[in-house]
């Protein structure tokens, strides 16, 4: 049974990927972190507060609990990044790299997020490959290339059992995301059923790929239970279940609400940095791996999300 220590617990993909993980490693092996939580114990889920850069906190809560697998998703995200780099630098490389040390010295496997935002404009837009040009031209996608090369590099001169993928956009109804380019793709939903309209702020005809939520926490769940011989392209997996525009997520909600309408206000900052990113990934890599296998498309998502969202 893992003993797992999540960064980060209390974001978009922390929230949901910790309720998962209780449900399959039990709830005393799950701890969850991150700067804004209080520590204690709620509903029996073990909580701390945990700045990911304090070293000697992060390393004391890893070892007091004796966990076996830390789940690194404390980052700063692209928008927010471009307004903040030197911040965004602290959590996302400073950070990485107490959990790289943490992870050596207490013989743990590390799973940290990379992004699509790891791929600049001179990559290969379409079926973009699993190994390719990546000159990201955002402070994020810096941080997450630097962060995938460390975790290789942790692997072949230590051996720590580091794994990663490439998130693409991440939708869900749980937690809202904390400041991402693709969040348009959010706030859509909570703006359809609210108000009935939407004002995107990532211009049409812009491709992006993107992942339910589920799909996501099931990703990092296979990956980390895959044996470690499979695996080749650790850090990090080219990931996607779906690549759509802004046109594609309003038709597929008009389905269900048909006098919901959208406009365009284009972020110029978001904007840039969605045409510096792929249109599509190739994710054969993850699929021959470690059988990575996303269920849902876009329509199924859109069902499922206008569905829970409604219920609130
Ligand atoms: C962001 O938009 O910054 C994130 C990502 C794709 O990494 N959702």
């Amino acid at each position: 049974m893992k003993r797992i220590l999540v960064t980060g617990a209390t974001g978009q993909i922390g929230t949901d990927l910790c309720d998962e993980l209780r449900k399959i490693y039990g709830e005393e092996n799950v701890i969850s972190s991150a700067r804004n939580a209080k520590s204690g114990i709620t509903d029996n889920c073990i909580f701390h507060k945990l700045d990911c850069r304090d070293s000697k906190g992060f390393y004391e809560l890893a070892k007091k609990y004796k966990v076996d697998t830390i789940i690194h998703l404390a980052a700063v995200l692209s928008a927010v990044g471009e307004q903040n780099p030197n911040l965004l630098w602290d959590i996302n490389v400073n950070g990485l790299y107490n959990a790289l040390e943490i992870s050596r010295e207490l013989n743990c496997s590390l799973f940290v997020p990379s992004s699509i935002g790891a791929f600049g404009p001179s990559t290969q837009k379409d079926n973009t490959p699993q190994i390719t040009i990546q000159r990201p031209t955002t402070a994020y996608g810096i941080s997450k290339v630097s962060g995938e090369l460390l975790c290789d590099y942790y692997h072949s001169k230590y051996g720590v059992d580091t794994r990663g993928v490439r998130f693409p956009g991440l939708i869900s109804y749980k937690t809202l995301p904390g400041g991402g380019t693709t969040d348009y793709a959010v706030h859509i939903y909570y703006e359809a059923l609210k108000s009935g309209h939407y004002s995107s702020f990532i211009a049409e005809g812009t491709y992006m790929d993107m992942m339910y939520m589920p799909d996501a926490v099931d990703c990092i769940i296979k990956l980390m239970e895959t044996d470690s011989s499979r695996l080749i392209d650790r850090n990090a997996f080219n990931v996607s279940a779906m690549s759509f525009e802004p046109e594609d997520i309003r038709k597929s909600i008009q389905r269900i609400i048909p006098e919901f309408t959208m406009d365009y206000n284009v972020d110029p900052i978001r904007q840039a940095i969605a045409d510096s990113w792929p249109n599509k990934l190739d994710v054969s890599a993850a699929r021959e791996q470690w059988g990575f296998d996303p269920k849902f498309d876009l329509d199924k998502m859109t069902d499922d999300m206008l569905r829970h969202l409604k219920n609130r």
